[in-house]
């Protein structure tokens, strides 16, 4: 089974967004498997996009995403970065499609919501940084859980 790591960023968190972002990974049927709610820390800020350091925009973005709380999550299933990574839709809100989380709610690239892995050694990568070695969690299915006899 594949795991991504996506990110509600500071935006997400303070417009309330939470719900309606879970409730969307959770409808399309990926399971969530981890979960942490926390200010970023600089250091992993940094860590997380360091692919960015050279750009103009880097020491912005972090200061922003360690501003106020974020809200990490494990994801998993079938082709989960890919899918992931089309629930969130296009980097700049601009070019992002209607039924998009960014084509639906967001206007500025710097404040685009959300953050998924963009390839299995990005997610591994950024698991590792989010969550270290932390257990994470598997459950029954729903299939497994929802009927009583
Ligand atoms: P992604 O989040 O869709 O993978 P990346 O190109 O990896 O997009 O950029 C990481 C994040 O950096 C973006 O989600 C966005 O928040 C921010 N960012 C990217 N380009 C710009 C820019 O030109 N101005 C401000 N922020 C940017
Ligand atoms: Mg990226």
């Amino acid at each position: 089974m594949e795991r991504t790591y996506v990110m509600i960023k500071p935006d997400g968190v303070a417009r309330g967004l939470m719900g309606e972002i879970l409730s969307r990974i959770e409808r399309k049927g990926l399971k969530i498997s981890g979960m942490k709610f926390a200010v970023m820390e600089e250091a992993k800020a940094k860590e997380h996009y360091a692919e960015h350091a050279q750009r103009p925009f880097f020491a912005g973005l972090v200061e922003f995403i360690t501003s106020s709380p974020s809200l990490s999550l494990v994801v998993e299933g079938k082709d989960s970065i890919k899918i992931m990574r089309a629930i969130n839709g296009a980097t700049k809100p601009a070019e992002a499609a209607p039924g998009t989380i960014r084509g639906d709610f967001a206007m500025d690239t710097g404040r685009n919501l959300v953050h998924a892995s963009d390839s299995p050694e990005a997610a591994e990568r950024e698991i590792k940084i989010h969550f270290g070695e932390g257990v994470l969690l598997s459950y029954m299915r729903c299939e497994d859980v929802c009927l009583y006899e």
